[in-house]
């Protein structure tokens, strides 16, 4: 899954697309490099991010998700809001990436069952706003599986199939640099409940934690890494900026193996 923010403020590529043709021709790049699937959101989430309106959201990824969808790209949207999502499905979308799991928008879940969207459910501590919460977790694994099985398990009760839910365990959304290597190690533990597991440690700030890089453009070699990590622990999708060396990767791994 390939990451396209169409954000003045992302922390990792922020800026770099906020003209929709420059989204667009990075999306195509990313699916000529091998992405399976273009995640295009229009919301920073960074510690201390400012929520926006839908309207705005919708201003800014909805010609990128259309255009993108045209070519017959698989396109996620990123988006906590129903609306933005209904209009992006409209547009050809054709998965729901939630990071708040479908609680930040009740009618998130009944658009989901009344077009039989796939959805990525991801567990966050806190919001954004509030630079997210880091609760004191026994067991980090253990309670984000947890959760994460509870909102599954809500969405099946509600008519979503189960073949269409994903799980993600929200590395950096309220953890510490060890819990976020934590839950990239036990992704088989939460793989087992069968849910396809989707890992997004991308350029992330525990990266520069572990490593002294300040900027996050410069994590690459790190987060690479991470991804093969996470398919090797079970995980099924993992989300990332630098799509052509984690193909290459991946496919020296898969002939190592
Ligand atoms: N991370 C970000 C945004 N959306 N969605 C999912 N499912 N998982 C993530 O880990 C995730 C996400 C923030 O990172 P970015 O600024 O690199 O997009």
């Amino acid at each position: 899954m390939a990451i396209v923010n169409v954000t003045p403020d992302s922390f990792s590529d922020g800026g770099e697309r906020l003209d929709p043709e420059q989204a667009i021709d990075d999306g195509l790049r990313f699916v000529s490099e091998g992405a399976d699937i273009v995640d295009v959101g229009g919301e920073s989430t960074r510690p201390g991010a400012q929520p926006i309106d839908a309207a705005e959201e919708l201003r800014r990824v909805l010609p990128v998700v259309e255009s993108l969808a045209r070519r017959g790209i698989t396109v996620s949207i990123d988006t906590r809001h129903a609306a933005v999502a209904r209009a992006c499905l409209d547009a050809g979308a054709r998965i729901v990436n939630d990071v708040s799991a479908l609680r930040d928008d009740p009618t998130m879940m009944p658009l989901l069952v009344e077009r039989g969207a796939p959805v990525v459910l991801m567990h966050r501590a806190g919001r954004a706003e509030d630079k997210y919460a880091v609760p004191a977790y026994d067991d980090v694994v253990e309670e984000v599986r947890v959760f994460l099985l509870e909102r599954a398990w809500a969405c099946e009760a509600s008519g979503v199939a189960c073949r269409d839910i994903a799980l993600d365990p929200g590395i950096g959304f309220g953890k510490t640099v060890e819990e976020n290597v934590a839950l990239i190690a036990g992704a088989s533990r939460l793989a087992v409940a069968g849910y396809p597991v989707l890992i997004g440690a991308s350029r992330k700030s525990f990266i520069g934690s572990l490593t002294g890089i300040a900027e996050p453009r410069r994590r690459d070699p790190a987060s690479v890494w991470l991804a093969v990590e996470a398919i090797r622990r079970g995980a099924s999708i993992v989300r990332v900026h630098d799509v052509a060396a984690t193909r290459q990767a991946l496919a020296v791994w898969q002939v190592m193996r």
